[in-house]
């Protein structure tokens, strides 16, 4: 296998899975246009109203059970299980289109949306139906505690320690479909650049830290994501 690289870092975001038909956030007709992220994805906007956030993220986990990976999904499952080497697929999406696709060294650092916890018994498990207040926890009966396993606003990301490490040690670091406007993730390729790994760019267009990036690609991820993986291997 021709690729002079050891240890492989990928970040994705929402535009890899926009060809799969789950909309992105800040796109034109992206989810922050439709609703204020503070109402449906802050710990305060849950307290305030549980009902619109439980709406906004039952919508979205029907959607998400009509949606299939596509070709970029694929073609990073691929690279995983020719890479005999360090590598870490870490995402800042909620879908499972990565696994559906066949990742396994995979982490999701803003949680899942087919995972629920209880704050009552701290219970988590999958779940592919609606939830709502009425709801009662499945391990400890007690309803009006479930909500979804997801990374809001203010609260930590999952698997940082884990992140770092790889991060640390990467001599190449791959963003794919991300604006780079959310932290941490939108800090990791200075971190990876830091440390001296080879950084690429695959988007539609540059993101907001495009320019901290040795080496970029613009276009579909359908198209420029496989042809991206080919040429490493
Ligand atoms: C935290 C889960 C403490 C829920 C999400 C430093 C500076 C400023 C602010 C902060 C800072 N540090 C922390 C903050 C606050 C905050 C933050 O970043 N605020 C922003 C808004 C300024 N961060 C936090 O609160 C984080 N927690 O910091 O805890 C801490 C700090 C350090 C270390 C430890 C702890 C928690 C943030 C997580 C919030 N939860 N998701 C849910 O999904 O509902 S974030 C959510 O939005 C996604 O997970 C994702 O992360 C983000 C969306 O970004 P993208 O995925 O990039 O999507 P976007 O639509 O923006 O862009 C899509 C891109 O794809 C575009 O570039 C487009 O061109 C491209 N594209 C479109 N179509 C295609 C395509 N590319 C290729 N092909 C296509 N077809």
């Amino acid at each position: 296998m021709a690729s002079p690289y050891q240890s492989l870092v990928i970040l994705t975001g929402a535009g890899i899975s926009a060809e799969s038909g789950l909309g992105t956030f800040r796109d034109k007709d992206g989810l922050w246009t439709q609703y204020d992220l503070r109402d449906v994805a802050t710990p305060e906007g849950f307290a305030r109203n549980p009902a619109l956030v439980h709406e906004f993220y039952n919508a979205r986990r029907r959607n998400l059970l009509e949606a299939a990976p596509n070709p970029a999904h694929a073609a990073l499952a691929d690279l995983e299980r020719q890479w005999p080497r360090d590598f870490l697929l870490v995402t800042q999406n909620v879908d499972d289109l990565h696994e559906r696709a066949g990742s396994t060294r995979l982490l999701h650092m803003h949680g899942e949306l087919l995972k629920i916890r209880c704050e009552n018994c701290g219970d988590r498990r999958e779940c592919r139906q609606d939830i709502d207040l009425a709801t009662a926890c499945p391990a400890c009966g007690t309803p009006g505690y479930l909500r979804p396993h997801v990374v809001w606003f203010g609260e930590m990301p999952l698997g940082m320690a884990q992140i770092e490490q790889a991060l640390a040690a990467c001599d190449l670091f791959i963003s794919i479909g991300t604006s780079g406007n959310v932290y941490p993730a939108a800090g990791f390729v200075a971190e990876a650049r830091r440390q001296g790994a080879h950084t690429v760019e695959l988007n539609l267009e540059p993101s907001e830290g495009h320019s901290v990036f040795a080496e970029k690609r613009y276009g579909p991820a359908s198209e420029i994501v496989p042809a991206f993986m080919r040429a490493l291997l």
